[in-house]
């Protein structure tokens, strides 16, 4: 294709994302659009992948049946994200096996939440509250992204997610209503994954080197910081309304602004996690090796079946 052709080909992409259509699989499009979108749909789902772990380490730990079935029931669904956002991903012409080797090689990140341990009970609740709410707030504003398969995945990964706040919180409202001992745990949740999840959001406009082109391109269609401060906007009442306080002392209504005004996030922190020296990077990504490796039959099994019933891979 000549450089001309390629450039009539741009400004009509230009422009069927100024009309604001989906672009779809088969659909013409920049180099540039499809990496970036094979990066952030990757690591989303690799995200959704390595989140199940944390969680998954209480479901022989659940303190009653019902709290047992719906925590099983939020990890499959984790697992069930993470397949349709593999799905979606290869619709851009990468492979389940070449995504699988970026995240087992480091070369893919995933999101630096799960980096950290959960230790206690409240730690489930926490983390279905503040970790589910924080991907809700970032996922409803990628249900309007411009790539049709992410998009309209992210419909129903959002259904879902608000399932899992609503049992994370719900975890908290009994602790909060329990004894001392149950009120202190969760205090204790929260100190230790408030900040974490403010990072979830990203780096600062001002320091992410993404956002002004995936703005332009709808991926993304509202900035790492106004997420941010949604959150912390919805997410601060709802700490008030069952006596939990947030672990920030510049915490503060500002009027003028119709926001909450926050302390200082700790970046440094933050990049080390992304770097991969977080407190259970090894850990996680050592369990998700092993359970790939573990788990060979089941796809040489699925390969032979397919190939005798002749059903193309
Ligand atoms: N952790 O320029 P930006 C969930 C990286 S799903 C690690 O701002 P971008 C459900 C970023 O990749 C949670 N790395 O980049 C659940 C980039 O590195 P690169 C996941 C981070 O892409 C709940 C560099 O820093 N959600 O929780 C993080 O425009 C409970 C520069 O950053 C999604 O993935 C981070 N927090 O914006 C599951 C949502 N932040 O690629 C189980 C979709 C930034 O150049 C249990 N993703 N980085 O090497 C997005 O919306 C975006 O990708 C952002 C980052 C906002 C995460």
């Amino acid at each position: 294709m000549s450089e001309e052709q390629i450039k009539e080909l741009e400004i009509q992409f230009e422009a069927r994302i100024a009309r604001d259509e989906k672009i779809e699989p088969k659909d013409w499009m920049p180099e540039k659009y499809r990496q970036t979108h094979i990066r952030q749909m990757s690591q989303h789902a690799h995200s959704e992948i390595i989140g199940m772990l944390p969680e998954g380490n209480w479901i022989t730990r659940a303190p009653t049946l019902r709290r047992k079935v719906a925590l099983l029931a939020k990890v499959q669904d984790e697992a069930g994200h993470g397949l349709y956002l593999y799905s979606a991903t290869e619709t851009l012409g990468i492979t389940r096996d070449e995504l699988l080797e970026q995240l087992h090689t480091g070369k893919a990140k995933y999101s630096s939440i799960f980096n950290y341990p959960a230790i206690s009970w409240a730690d489930m609740g926490t983390i279905g509250w503040l970790v589910d709410g924080a991907a809700i707030i970032n996922q409803v504003a990628l249900c309007g992204a411009s790539y049709g398969p992410y998009a309209r995945a992210m419909v129903r990964i959002c259904k879902e997610e608000s399932f899992h706040q609503r049992q994370g919180y719900e975890i908290l409202v009994t602790l909060m209503k329990g004894t001392q001992e149950q009120k202190d745990m969760a205090q204790d949740a929260l100190n230790r994954f408030w900040w974490p999840s403010l990072m979830m959001f990203g780096p600062t406009d001002a320091e992410s080197p993404h956002t002004a082109q995936s703005m332009k391109w709808k991926l993304k269609r509202k900035t790492n910081d106004d997420l941010r401060q949604q959150f912390i906007d919805q997410t601060v009442p709802q700490a008030e309304l069952i006596g939990l306080t947030i672990p920030d002392s510049d915490l503060k209504w500002n009027k003028e602004m119709g926001h909450y005004d926050f302390g200082e996030i700790d970046w440094d922190e933050f990049w080390q996690v992304v770097k991969g020296h977080g407190p259970c990077n090894k850990e996680r990504m050592k369990v998700r090796i092993a359970a790939h490796e573990n788990g060979q039959w089941v796809r040489d099994a699925a390969m032979a079946y397919a190939e005798k019933q002749q059903i193309p891979a």
